[in-house]
This record gives structure tokens, sequence and C-alpha cells, in this order.
């Protein structure tokens, strides 16, 4: 049977053991092909096939779920489920999301895109069952990487402590986007390579093949494995002290072997862990050879190389620049080192950068730590990620007044990625913390000022900056607090920020073809504001739009109509946002277009508002 002929997953039954090795090729294939086009999570998916299939062989979903961690591994899922129709449309505007979305398939359990959720939320699915009586299973996919979260160790301890039955298998291919960092990756490594569990796979597979079936059985069969493969099989302290029964390592490419250790495991009505050993990027040798190059990829190749440099690789040079004459300044990072720009800086300061995993609450409060013990550190992140440590920026942070950085990349439609990356909800979170200040540059140059002032604070500063470096802005130096105009104009002001500013200039171009002179703001301190600017225009009666690709609440909207309520001055005419919503994957063009925040269609309104 071929991939294009299987209509669920459970077809995957019918086709006999010998036939998988071409399935599991096919699927290879199509995501090879799908990704060289679409861009997407390559390694990740390349390394997760013959688990994901061995999963779907055992399990009957949907009425059984299976939760990826972060999701970012769910195309040979999306594949099986009945998706491989519109695959081609993967991570395109309207297209299939790269990530589980409960309103695309009844296979997928929860959306997903954040890491280390799914343990917690499989979790309360089991418990959902138990206490209404239902018998499915519930299996938690969760990366090595993924693991180094702290919401996966409150959910471990949780659920050892009440014995709720749920299988955990965790993929461990040894990295998370980079080589995987912390003691508990340490560990799984020394069991990975402990004494012969390549041995291990054949003496358990044999073990098992002779285990009846029926739990008590299977129980004392186990035990038997355990005992008759003592030498073999790994012992492993973390899992089992957190009330769980592990099972493994085993091979994550052996898919009968698998099959197997799944199809016995899942008859125990037991929190059990199965340790899968995979290979990130597997089938793919350049992914194989360059996993991180191949996490997360662009259409691949000839555009990709043409991308340039990015805003975060510009912070990273400069924080890097700047570490020469301070040795203070340090660098935290929440498993995104080279995603964020910080990999020349690991290289020349190893022992100042802080890769501290998936652990962003904790990268925040280390942050705090840090600086109250007399240094100057930088938290690179992305802002959705930072949503995370929302409450520690709150506690550990600013409530302090500590000189804490946080170098927010990634700020505004995250694109293809989707509702769970865009950055479009940090300016209205951080504003709510007493003594954040809210900066966003437009250009290089405005950022490596920005970094500077921050430095020359004593208390907490926020930069969020875009993906790639798009505005040209003539750009006449940053002065904290002030909102400079780009370019004159008496009949309208249109207030913008960061990237967006493009769509602003070019907005003010096309109105003066049309007889109206708008000038073009740059909001670059974006809170607190600039009361003066404001007041300036109000005297002058200049009507104000602001232009932000962000959500319309906390905004550079909502900052503007709060600074002029407060003041006793008229509000912005028109603010150009995106909706409160959640805002699908899609392409950015696109998705401006979507959202009324396109060059001409701000021209418009505001033609059609200074008109009336
Ligand atoms: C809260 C959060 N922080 C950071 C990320 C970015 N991220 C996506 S996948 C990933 C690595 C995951 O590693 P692992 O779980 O081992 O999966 P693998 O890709 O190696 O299969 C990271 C850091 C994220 N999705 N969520």
């Amino acid at each position: 049977m071929k991939l294009a002929e299987l209509t669920s997953p459970r077809d995957l039954g019918q086709i006999p053991a010998q036939e998988l090795p071409k399935l599991v090729q096919e699927i290879r294939e199509e995501i090879i092909k799908t990704v060289a086009v679409n861009g997407g999570h390559l390694a990740s998916n390349l390394g997760a096939v013959e688990l994901t299939v061995a999963l779907h062989r055992v399990l009957h979903c949907p009425e059984d779920k299976i939760l990826f961690d972060v999701g970012h591994q769910c195309y040979t899922h999306k594949l099986l489920t009945g998706r491989q129709k519109q695959f081609a449309s993967l991570r395109k505007t309207d297209g299939l999301c790269g990530f589980p979305r409960r309103e695309e398939s009844e296979y997928d359990v929860m959306d997903t895109g954040h890491a280390s959720t799914a343990i917690s939320a499989a979790l309360g699915l089991a418990r959902a069952r138990d206490m209404q009586g239902e018998h499915y299973k519930v299996v938690a996919v969760v990366g090595d990487g993924a693991l180094t979260g702290g919401m996966c160790y409150e959910a471990l301890n949780d659920a050892g402590s009440r014995h709720t039955p749920m299988m955990i298998v965790v993929n461990d291919n040894g990295m998370s986007i980079s080589r995987n960092v912390g003691a508990l990756s340490r560990q799984l490594t020394r069991l990975r390579v402990s004494r012969g569990w390549l041995g291990a796979k054949k003496a358990v597979a044999d073990a098992l093949r002779r285990v009846p079936v029926g739990s008590n059985a299977l129980y004392r069969g186990f035990q038997r494995i355990k005992n008759k493969a003592r030498n073999v099989l790994v012992r492993d302290k973390y899992f089992t002290a957190l009330g769980f029964r592990y099972f493994g390592p085993i091979d994550g490419h052996d898919l009968p072997g698998m099959e197997r250790v799944f199809r016995q495991l899942l008859e125990m009505e037991e929190p059990v862990v199965v340790h899968v050993v995979t290979r990130k990027g597997n089938g793919f040798r350049d992914a194989e050879e360059k996993p991180e190059k191949y996490h997360g990829v662009s259409p691949f190749m000839p555009q990709d190389e043409k991308s340039g440099p990015t805003m975060g690789s510009a912070a990273g040079a400069y924080v890097t620049e700047l570490a020469a004459g301070r040795p203070d300044i340090c660098v935290v990072t929440a498993a995104m080192t080279d995603s964020t720009g910080f990999t020349p800086f690991a290289e020349k300061y190893p022992d100042r950068l802080f890769d501290v995993g998936i652990a962003e609450e904790h990268a925040v409060t280390l942050a705090s730590g840090m600086a109250a013990g007399g240094l100057r550190p930088f938290v690179a992140i992305y802002e959705t990620f930072l949503q995370r440590g929302f409450d520690q920026i709150m506690e550990d942070v600013c409530l302090q007044q500590l000189p804490v950085t946080f170098l927010m990349d990634r700020a505004g439609l995250g694109g293809e990625d989707g509702a769970t990356h865009h950055g479009i909800y940090g300016v209205g979170m951080l504003r709510t913390m007493p003594g954040m200040r809210v900066l966003s540059p437009a250009c290089e140059a405005e950022l490596r000022a920005m970094i500077d002032w921050a430095l020359s604070q004593s208390g907490p500063v926020a930069i969020r900056y875009p993906k790639n470096t798009k505005v040209h802005l003539p750009f006449a130096g940053f002065s904290a607090g002030r909102w400079d105009a780009l370019r004159p104009g008496g009949d309208a002001a249109v207030i913008g920020v960061s990237a967006i500013l493009e769509e602003c200039l070019k907005a003010a171009d096309i109105l003066e073809k049309k007889g109206i002179r708008a000038s073009v703001i740059n909001a670059s301190t974006l809170w607190p504001g600039d009361e003066g600017c404001l007041r300036r225009l109000a005297a002058e009666r200049v009507p104000v739009f602001t232009v932000e690709e962000h959500a319309l609440t906390g905004g550079l909207g909502s900052i503007t109509a709060q600074i002029c309520a407060c003041a006793g001055l008229p509000g912005p005419r028109r603010m150009f946002s995106l909706p409160d919503a959640f805002i699908p994957h899609g392409n950015r063009k696109q998705l401006l277009a979507r959202y009324g925040l396109t060059a001409e269609q701000i021209a418009a309104q505001i033609q059609k508002a200074v008109r009336t």
C-alpha cells in the first residue's frame, strides 16, 4: 500500500511488516520534497518517521491520543492521518499548519508550538479519561530538548504521585536545536552510551516476543526481561524516582522492535517512560551531518542563501564587540543561542554565555540574579517565548529594578510558523510591568544605539526587533523617550515603529501623490512613549494615525490613546494594528494585506479619514 492510498492510520495495520520500509522511505521523500519548497522543521521530522509509524500502528487514533511536544515533528503524523493531499500546502497561507491544530484534524489532540507542555496535557487527558470511565491510551512524545523545560518536571512529578497510566516516549537524539544541554541530558547520554545498549535492543526484543498478553503476565514478563537482560538494560534513576517505569534505551529507527515494545508496555496500566534513541535528520545526509542547520529551514537552497543578515545576528555581533571592553557583560539564552544570533559570542566568550535549555522562566530569574550580583546580563530570546517568563520579569526583574536587558527577536508576525510564533503580544505584556522600558528599532544602527542606551541604565530594558533588517531609515541617532519624524508633513501624522515603518513611508509617498502631506514618526521608544510629540501634533491640529505589527491591546495604538487621554489631547484618528486574535500561519506580506496593513490600504484609509 502506498502513502497516497492510506485513508486513515488504521490502514497501516494492513501493511505487512516487510513493506513498511518502502512506506517509511516514501514518507521521508515527501517530507524532504515539501520542506525544500515550503521550509519547515526538516531534521526533527526525518528523525521521527519510524517512531510515528510505530505509534500509529499500535494505537487506535483518534480514540487513543498522541501528543507531540512542541509539535514541530508532526509531519509524518499529518501524512498518516488523511492529510497527504494537502501536504504540499504545509505552512502556506490557508494551508496545513506546521504544528498540530485541532481545527485541522480530529487526530491533532492539542494546538502546540511552545515546548515542554505535552506531559502536562497528556496527564490532563489521562485524568479526564479515568474520571469519565473511559479506556483510551494516552502517549506523549517528548524530545530530549523539550525535556529540559521545567513544565516537564512538574508534570512527571504529578503523574508519578498518583500513578496515572500514560506512556511517555522520550525521543532522544542528543539535540535540542543545537546540542542539548543540562544535567538530565547528560544522564540520557549516559543511558544511551552505557554498556551495550545496542545489545539490549536484541535481547529486549527477543524477550518481549516471548511475553504472553494479559497485564499480570505482562508485568511478570517485564520483570523477567529486566532480570534476564540485566546486563544490557540500563538502570535509570531519574524517571524511576519520579514514579515511572523506565524502559530503554531502544532503537528509534527499528520499526518492528519499537512496535513490539510499545504494544507490550501500553498493556501495563502504569505510567511508563520509553527511551527511544533517534538520529536527527535521519535519511538525509546533509541534515544528519548538520542537524542544527536543518532544524528549521527556509525553503532551500537558492532563496535561503540570499536572505541576508538578521537583526539577531546584528545584536549578537554588537554585544560581542562590546563585551571585549566590559567583562561584566554576559548572555543568557534558552536553547536558542544560534537562532538568536549569539553563536559568535558563545565562541568568543564561552564562559560568559549560559544556554539554560528550554527554560525561559529560569533564564529570566537567572539573569536577575546575575544583575543583582553586579553583572550586565542580556537575555537573548524570541518575543513569543519570553511570554513564558511573565511572572519572573515582573517579580524578579522589574520589582527590584535590576538592569537586565531583554533582546527580543522575531517581534511582529512570525510568518509560516504561525499562531504560536508571532511576536505580537509582547508590548502589551511588558508595559504592564512598572519600570520596564520597551524599545523597538527599525534598523541595525538604531538597534546598536539602543543597546548602548540600555547599558547606561540601572533598570530593565526590553528591545524588540523583527527577524530581518527591512527598513532603510534616514537614521539620525536614537534619543530615548523621543518620537522623531522620519519625514515631514502637516496634513496627517503616521506614527509607526520598527519593520512596519516601511509600509508607513510608502503610504506617505502614496498620500503625497494625492495631495496629502503626511509626516512619518518613528515611535522607537514604544513605552513610556513621547507625550511631548503628541502635544505638539495636537497643538498643530494634525490628525494622528498609529500603525503597528502588534495586537491592538497594549500596543502602540493603545499607548498613544492612553497618553492622549491622560493628557487631555485628542486621541488617534485611527489605529492600524493586527486584531486581538490568534493570527494563523502564512506569508508575512499576505497576512499584512489580510489585516489592512499594507501601504496601499493604510494610505486609502488615511485619505478617507482626512478628507471627511
Ligand atoms: C517555549 C519554547 N522555547 C523555545 C522553542 C524553540 N524550539 C523549538 S524546537 C526546539 C528544540 C526541541 O528539541 P527536541 O525536543 O529535542 O526535539 P528535536 O527537534 O531534537 O526532535 C526549540 C528550542 C519552543 N518551541 N518553545
